[in-house]
């Protein structure tokens, strides 16, 4: 049988092609993440002198930065070509050139953070150092992403003067809203790395102030946060209810959730500093006011969901307040895998809040159980959704088959996942109660009274990683499947389509300048007294440490 694929193959190979590396960074960073729990399990030593904090950056950049970076763009540019129409040949050209920026870039980065020249954990923080072309290697990255931001707007653009008067596309509208705000978040990342870092790693100037260095990086750091989560929201609001054959609750509703993770993800960056000194106190709650404040577009997504199942099963003749629970399709790993990232994002969310509120980071900050909150969050909630869209994406574009079989595999593999990732997540947030360390190597202290009390839950935590790591070699072999040996056919794209009684969308959610300028009010609003503070009461600067 021929293939058929669901969007144009010139813009399916480019969506591949981002496919390719994101699932290279998933294997080789699953990899890093077996490491690294079985040394905190207090049971292992790292051979050959491998350094714990390489394997750890080794981990967070694979997977952190970029597995999603480049599945993210590649979802976004496939989702506009089913919803806006194929690329223009310059722009596919400009996504090529965007795409090779990215990957030269994570060689060369990659390349330092394997001769031990880039051991700075997340990417960048001062006062750690490390060579300068492992800065100039994520700038490439960075500045490719953009390159393909400006794509995707383009695209958007051209298909509103296309159809003049109407209402974009969702998808596509959630699209360029999420680049949106990974374009202004990184201002504040390309303003550390250009002015302060690289020109202290090159030995221009002696020293860093690292407080503003950290400000400038959370500042971007939390955003980029919800550029994970944004393109998950993509797939739980006009994926899922295609695939299980509803309809979307409100296209405006939507669209105001994103609208409002634009407006307040950037002035909230001091929710990762609360323990910072330097920073006054006012603009620490006014921070963490905000902070409560993006909280709701998550609880409005829930809320959307919801709805969206209850439709949906009471259509099927479902009754009862959770009649719809046994309505829903269970057994297809489309809808399993993003499914049991939702409900594991709900503890994640929670933990949120409790980070966010000041008193209570002070007992959580420096000890595992932020680990366990982020592993719910990008890790699971994140994660299975992108998996869940790798199962019918790649087939779907490629002109394949998602078999009954594979399905199988793939729900054996949302499993895997899930229950590697409760174990590990559950013990990393008990351990952290107990005042378990992060970021650190050491986790046994030598048998001291307060290590017996986490030691028990850093050996559940190395089995739940172990049972993850499972998972990850499984969806690595599930994507090899998918993109080279799947059966030619043709697998739905499916884009679900607004409830016939939601209200229309108000005109103002697609002008984007309005909500670009409000941004924008927010951000100076919430940063310009707490900087004009930091460089007038500077402390003397610090040089460069290496681990
Ligand atoms: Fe966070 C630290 C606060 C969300 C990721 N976070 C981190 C770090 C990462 C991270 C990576 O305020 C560590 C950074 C580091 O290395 O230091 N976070 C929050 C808050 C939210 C939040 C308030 N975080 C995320 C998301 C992430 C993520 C999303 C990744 C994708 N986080 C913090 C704070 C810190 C922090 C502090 C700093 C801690 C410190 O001291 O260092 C909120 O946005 C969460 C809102 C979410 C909800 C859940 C809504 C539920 C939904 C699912 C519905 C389910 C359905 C299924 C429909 C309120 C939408 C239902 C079915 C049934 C049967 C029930
Ligand atoms: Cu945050």
């Amino acid at each position: 049988m021929k293939g058929v694929a669901s969007i144009d193959k010139r813009d399916a190979k480019l969506t591949m092609a981002h496919l390719y590396v994101a699932f290279v960074a998933l294997f080789l960073g699953a990899t890093a993440g077996l490491l690294q729990t079985l040394v905190r399990s207090g049971k292992v030593t790292l051979p050959a002198g491998i350094n714990y904090y390489q394997v750890l950056t080794v981990h967070g950049v694979l997977l952190g930065l970029v597995l999603t970076t480049f599945f993210i763009i590649g979802f976004i540019i496939a989702g506009q070509s089913k919803v806006c129409g194929t690329l223009s040949a310059g722009e596919r050209r400009f996504g090529w050139i965007g795409y090779w920026m990215m990957t030269i870039g994570v060689a060369i980065t990659a390349t330092f953070i394997l001769l031990g020249e880039g051991s700075v954990l997340y990417t960048m923080y001062a006062p750690l150092m490390a060579h300068p072309l492992h800065y100039t290697g994520l700038t490439l990255v960075v500045v490719g992403s953009w390159v393909e931001g400006f794509v995707v707007f383009h695209r958007h653009a051209r298909w509103k003067k296309e159809n003049p008067g109407q209402t974009t596309p969702l998808l596509s509208f959630m699209g360029v809203a999420t680049l949106i705000l990974w374009l202004v978040a990184c201002l504040g990342l390309a303003t550390t790395v250009l002015v302060q870092i690289i020109p202290w790693s090159i030995g221009l100037v002696p020293t860093i102030d690292v407080l503003i260095s950290r400000t400038l990086f959370w500042y971007f750091g939390h955003p980029l946060v919800y550029f994970w989560l944004m393109p998950a929201y993509m797939a739980w609001y006009v994926i899922i209810p295609k695939i299980i054959g509803g309809k979307i609750f409100s296209d405006s509703l939507a669209r105001l959730s994103f609208v409002l993770f634009l407006l307040f993800s950037m002035p909230v960056g001091f929710h990762h500093q609360l323990l910072e000194p330097g920073i006054d106190p006012f603009w620490k709650y006014l921070q963490v006011v905000l902070t409560y404040l993006v909280v709701i577009p998550s609880l409005m997504t829930a809320f959307s969901l919801f709805a969206t199942f209850e439709l949906r099963g009471r259509e099927l003749g479902a009754t009862g307040i959770f009649g719809w629970w046994k309505k829903l399709p269970w057994k297809d790993a489309r809808f399993l895998a993003p499914f049991l990232g939702m409900l594991l994002f709900i503890p994640g969310g929670a933990g949120g809040i409790v980070n966010a509120s000041h008193q209570m980071n002070q007992v959580v900050h420096n000890t595992i159980w932020i680990t366990g909150h982020f592993h719910l969050t990008v890790a699971s909630a994140c994660a299975l959704t992108f998996f869940g869209i790798t199962f019918w994406m790649v087939p779907s574009i490629t002109g394949r088959k998602l078999t009954e079989k594979m399905n199988k595999v793939a729900l054996a593999q949302t499993w895997l996942w899930t229950i590697g990732m409760v174990f590990m997540s559950a013990s990393m947030h008990a351990a952290g109660l107990f005042g378990a360390p992060r970021r650190s190597a050491f986790s046994t202290y030598a048998g001291n009274e307060d290590s017996l009390a986490w030691i028990p839950y850093q050996i559940a935590q190395a089995v739940g990683g172990t049972i993850l790591f499972l998972g990850a070699l499984l969806m690595v072999v599930i994507f090899i499947n998918l993109a080279f040996f799947a059966p030619k056919g043709e697998e739905e794209f499916p884009i679900g389509e607004v409830h016939e009684k939601a209200e229309k969308v108000p005109a103002i959610f697609d002008n984007f300048k309005v909500w670009i300028a409000v941004t924008f009010t927010l951000i100076l609003f919430a940063y310009t007294i707490p900087f004009i503070d930091m460089i007038q009461n500077a402390p003397p600067g610090s040089p460069g440490f290496t681990n």
